[in-house]
């Protein structure tokens, strides 16, 4: 489907607006630490540890033995099937894995046996690039002694690490009922504040999921830590909002196809169902795609395998609408690797469909701007 051109009835301004926050892409980077620019509506939280880990985000798994740190590597990035995880060995060394899509994400298990703080180990080695550490607690265990071992590494990443996120991942909540898993996850995370306070360390920057490898949010919660590692999310963020806005759209994900992670959203409220329905209608678009699918075809000479692929007559054509319940959901590949879902609400999206290509070929202009590719 060719690119529509633009029409009276289009919001042409809305060029103009992507345009002005991509002149901001500099200072998404390096915030400018005055307090004026603090409150900078570009920047929604602490500045990332993305520049100097090279756009890689790297993550390592922390949490006592037998608490799922392999499966969650299984799941999330190798499509280990969550049944499968029952047969995995235990890990009895540092392993690193990775992958290769949008970005390269690299994933790395600490066992639970290993001191990292005995002289043996090389901590610069082990932290020194680490975006972030997922520390895992199984909540269907006794986890009093797992929450002592959480506050020392908080505390000694605090000291010597300041600039890596603490993402606690309360894991395993798929047996737990409704009431008994809020409270244990109520529970955890207010011990490990009041202790934390108790000691002094009110600001040490760590969050709290609940997890399980059996539904979606171990993939909500991996996208969570990831965007924070992001130095574009902020500029992501406008763009998506600016993006609904023009067009109506209820919650947009710009999503990684092969991981389903996604990599930014807008930033109205979400629930859990939003991401998930989004996340199944590329589990569908790709299934189809893998049976009627076609290759690329090459643009100024280069093959549809790359990266620098913005634009392409292919990915114009990638759009599903779909009804549901009163929601219409709506996806475009804006590369090989990323693609944009949309919820939108009940009036009939097909009818402002031109309005809609052009705002969505707009973002993903300005994506590649982002991204700085060609
Ligand atoms: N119910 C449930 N079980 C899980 C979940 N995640 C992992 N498990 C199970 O927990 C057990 C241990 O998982 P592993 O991934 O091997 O744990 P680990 O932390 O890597 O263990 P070590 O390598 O021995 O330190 C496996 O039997 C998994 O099937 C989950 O979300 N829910
Ligand atoms: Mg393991």
């Amino acid at each position: 489907m060719p690119r529509n051109a633009p029409s009276k009835d289009i919001d042409t301004s809305n060029n103009e607006r992507l345009m002005r926050y991509l002149q901001d892409l500099h200072q998404a980077d390096h915030p400018d630490p005055s307090p004026e620019h603090a409150a900078s509506r570009f920047h929604t939280g602490r500045v990332p540890n993305g520049r100097q880990s090279g756009n890689k985000p790297r993550l390592m798994l922390m949490g006592q033995r037998r608490s799922g740190k392999s499966s969650i590597s299984g799941v999330v990035f190798h499509k280990l099937p969550p049944s499968e995880t029952l047969y995995l060995e235990t890990t009895t060394q540092i392993s690193q894995s990775s992958m290769h899509s949008f970005m390269d994400f690299q994933i790395a298990e600490l066992p639970g046996h290993i001191d990292f703080f005995s002289p043996d180990f090389d901590q610069a080695d082990i932290f020194g690039n680490i975006g972030a550490v997922i520390w895992i607690i199984d909540a269907q265990d006794q986890y009093l002694d797992a929450l002592t071992q959480l506050l020392n590494t908080i505390t000694y990443l605090a000291q010597e690490w300041p600039n890596i996120n603490v993402e606690v991942f309360v894991h395993k909540v798929d047996g737990l009922s409704e009431d008994f898993k809020n409270d244990t996850f109520r529970d955890i995370r207010q011990r490990i504040q009041d202790e934390l306070s108790d000691l002094g360390y009110d600001n040490a920057p760590v969050s709290f999921h609940q997890t399980s490898i059996y539904d979606h949010s171990i993939f909500e919660a991996i996208s969570k830590v990831i965007q924070k590692l992001l130095p574009q999310l902020p500029t992501l963020e406008s763009l998506l909002n600016s993006l609904c806005s023009s067009c109506r759209i209820q919650k947009a994900y710009l999503f990684d196809i092969l991981s389903k992670i996604y990599i930014a959203s807008d930033t109205s409220p979400q629930d859990t169902t939003s991401y998930e329905v989004c996340s199944d209608l590329i589990d569908v678009v790709v299934d189809v795609g893998e049976i009627y699918g076609w290759a690329r075809p090459p643009v100024d000479g280069k093959t549809g395998d790359q990266r620098t692929e913005f634009n392409n007559h292919a990915c114009e054509s990638m759009v599903t609408m779909e009804k549901k319940g009163h929601k219409y959901l709506y996806l475009r590949e804006m590369n090989s690797y990323l693609a944009l879902v949309c919820i939108m609400s009940d009036d009939n999206p097909m009818e402002r469909k031109v309005l809609i290509d052009y705002n969505v070929g707009v973002f993903q202009e300005a994506l590649s701007k982002v991204f700085q590719w060609k």
